[in-house]
């Protein structure tokens, strides 16, 4: 049995419905010291997961940091500024800090959704700057983002002014084989192709990743990420 129909066969043994799934953009950020301006001396580290979702219109951020200088004391994401990946910019979401991010410690994990369609997701200040509207808000994060505009920071005690920063960088969507930015059956042949000829998935699909099948996020596209993909088309 091909692999296609192997995995048709584990979908609909799934229930998925096989409807369009959420219409989301995917932006990550290696945190550090040197990608300050200027560069702290820091040997914290971190990383961070940004998906917005256009459909809930919602911000869901996922970091993680390790060894700060000392206790963390705000988590922001800064925007937009002047040119892309480099300068600074002040605060564009949720002043004073992200909600719940894990305050005085020098380790810790984040996870947690923005509803972006009101005013308390943004800074006073960045509103004004992209226009006085929570829309025209909203359209300059997701614009600041996409050009690479925007970056993550974390404050400590002993640098108030930023410890690590790291820019936001969009990347494929995993599972998302055909890049329209919704994972559905419609991505199943890409999937299958890139698994067995990646040559042919970068004639068919020029401009799009392979590696958006790598769902187990080990670097490799392998039989491995068959059964993350499954997971991913039927939602569960
Ligand atoms: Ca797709
Ligand atoms: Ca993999």
């Amino acid at each position: 049995m091909s692999i296609r129909n192997r995995m048709c066969i584990l979908i609909m043994a799934g229930g998925a419905a096989c409807s369009a799934l959420a219409h989301e953009q995917l932006f990550r950020a290696e945190l550090g010291g040197a990608n300050m301006s200027p560069p702290t001396p820091s040997t914290a580290h971190g990383h961070v997961t940004v998906i917005v979702d256009f459909d809930l219109v919602t911000l869901h951020v996922q970091a993680s940091f390790d060894d700060l200088s000392s206790g963390a004391t705000r988590a922001r994401i800064h925007g937009l500024t002047p040119i892309a990946f480099e300068g600074v910019a002040a605060s564009a979401v949720l002043d004073p800090s992200l909600p719940s991010f894990p305050l005085g410690v020098t380790a810790g994990i984040y996870d947690a959704t923005i509803d972006l369609t009101t005013a308390d997701a943004y800074s006073p200040a960045f509103i004004v700057a992209s226009g006085g509207t929570v829309s025209d808000a909203l359209n300059a994060l997701i614009a600041g983002l996409q050009q690479g505009r925007t970056y993550f920071q974390i404050d400590s005690s002993l640098m108030p002014s930023g410890e690590v920063r790291g820019f936001l960088v969009q990347h494929g969507l995993p599972g998302d084989m055909n890049c329209d930015e919704v994972i559905t059956v419609g991505d199943i042949a890409g999937f299958v192709l890139a698994l067995t000829d990646p040559a042919a998935y970068a004639i068919q699909y020029p401009g799009c990743d392979e590696h958006n099948a790598d769902i187990n996020g080990d670097e490799f596209v392998t039989v491995g990420d068959i059964g993350g993909f499954v997971s991913l088309l039927t939602g569960r």
